[in-house]
């Protein structure tokens, strides 16, 4: 049984150690897209399947879209300042693809491709690193009418966009990142239905899923033909420890399909070169699998320089006896997920449990001890608001950085190569399916006038940053 089923132990750190990073570690803050940059018809952006699902009645909570979101688009020379007043060493953004290439083939849209030139531009004059992510879940809606992710088609055509993005941008970004979360794409998407492009149907999510992987595995070659040699390549998946809920054996049986859907489906064909046995036979009555064709796997494990790590909260399972609506577990519909009492929860519900980072950490190393890692996304949404002083005081979000990045800090004295961490979010920002309605930005949005204002996490932030260390409390 993987290690990573089982119950996370809690190991909060001691909070009087000041704790030290290793010299040149990595420390920046990310957005994406299509939660930041608004402008979603402007200079010839093509649409995206984003576009089209918040433009379905109810998809989205409240209507929301991503019009006007942070309006990064226009604000982002202001937001490149904000960074450097934190003192950011690397700023994690995504390229919108329909931005560069409106119909996701043929011809590209200069003034798209001008706007990222700028952004690095800027984030380079100012000594910030730029980190650049090719898909953040916004596949171009012209792709979509012809497949979407389910067309294997899509993997060649995101090949290309890469190709393109880097003989652009390729001599100037050190870092970059293919896909985002291929598991929110693949299984929110087209398994659930609560994501873009909003489609319920278990067997496609299992063939998306394996084209997103393909898609990686081809944007990655081309990546290393295009961009420059000294260019870093990773992936960013988004991955949890899965606890049992109980001592049985339903319970651990749940918690090794959810594992193997979550955390080994990825990790396995990029690190080990092929899709794990269980959960092809967990999943054997919905599909055969036949999308895998040979050297995919191959194509899928070409090399990278680093595994992104997005950690936001430990999962804890029960079995259950049936499906309670559209699930995003394919094979594992009837699996109930449990908030343990006694845990406290961010504004979206989950769990806080620090001490699953360094478990996941762990994990990773121990089971692909070659690959450098990198927490790309972790972070919190808590209640926020503007107090009678101006202020956002923020003390719990810097409570949950504070005890994660001490959870890092606990996987590299264990000996885990942990190379950099990046916050979710810098700026509050459209959160998907719930609209404008949580803010996970260490610094706030005022969506009305679009006023950026640093919360108490953002300056924290900067401290440790300025300091390469967390403070003891
Ligand atoms: O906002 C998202 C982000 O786009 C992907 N990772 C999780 C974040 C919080 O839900």
């Amino acid at each position: 049984m993987s290690p990573l089923t089982g119950h996370a132990d809690s190991t909060p750190s001691d909070r009087s150690a000041v704790l030290h990073f290793p010299e040149g570690f990595l420390w920046g803050a990310g957005t994406a897209a299509y939660q930041v940059e608004g402008a979603t018809a402007e200079d010839g952006r093509g649409p995206s399947i984003w576009d089209a699902f918040c433009a379905r009645p109810g998809a989205v909570l409240n209507g929301h879209s991503g019009d006007p979101a942070a309006d990064h688009y226009h604000r982002y020379a202001e937001d490149v300042d904000l960074m450097a007043r934190l003192g950011l060493r690397a700023y994690r953004f995504s390229v919108s693809w329909s931005r560069v290439q409106p119909d996701g083939r043929g011809p590209l849209n200069p003034a798209g491709l001008d706007f990222y030139a700028r952004l690095v531009d800027a984030l380079l004059d100012r000594g910030i690193i730029p980190a650049l992510t090719l898909y953040h879940w916004d596949l171009p809606q012209a792709l979509q009418e012809q497949g979407g992710w389910g067309a294997r088609e899509t993997a060649a055509r995101f090949a290309d966009y890469a190709s393109a993005v880097a003989c652009r941008l390729g001599d100037r970004v050190p870092l970059w990142a293919t896909v985002n979360e291929p598991w929110c794409a693949a299984f929110l998407g087209h398994a659930a239905g609560v994501h873009a492009p909003g489609l319920v149907d278990p067997a496609l999510s299992l063939r998306t899923a394996h084209h997103l992987m393909l898609a990686h595995g081809l944007a990655a070659q081309a990546l290393r033909a295009a961009a420059d040699s000294r260019a870093r390549v990773s992936v960013s998946l988004n991955l949890s420890p899965v606890g049992a809920a109980t001592d049985t054996t339903a319970d651990h049986e749940a918690a090794r399909r959810i594992d193997g859907l979550l955390n080994r489906m990825f990790t396995n064909p990029l690190l080990l070169g092929a899709y794990p046995d269980d959960v092809q036979a967990d999943t054997s009555h919905m599909t055969d699998w036949s999308f895998v064709r040979p050297g995919d796997e191959h194509t899928i494990a070409s090399p990278i320089d680093l595994l992104g790590v997005n950690y936001y909260f430990p999962m804890t399972v029960a079995e259950g006896d049936a499906a309670l609506g559209p699930s995003p577990w394919p094979g594992a519909e009837t699996v109930r997920f449990r908030v343990p009492e006694e845990r406290p929860v961010t504004a979206m519900g989950w769990p806080i449990e620090p001490a699953g980072l360094t478990k996941l950490l762990r994990w990773l190393h121990t089971r692909y001890p070659h690959i450098p890692l990198l927490v790309s996304e972790n972070g919190a949404a808590f209640e926020d608001h503007v107090d009678r002083t101006g202020q956002v005081q923020d003390i719990e979000r810097v409570c949950y950085l504070r005890d994660h990045l001490a959870a890092v800090h606990a996987a590299i004295t264990a000996g885990v190569d942990v190379r950099g961490y990046f916050v979710w979010s810098l700026l509050d920002n459209f959160e998907w399916a719930l609209g404008y309605s949580k803010r996970f930005g260490i610094t706030y949005v005022d969506y009305t006038t679009q006023r950026r204002l640093f919360k108490s996490s953002a300056r924290w932030y900067r401290d440790v940053m300025a300091a390469n260390a967390v403070p003891s409390c």
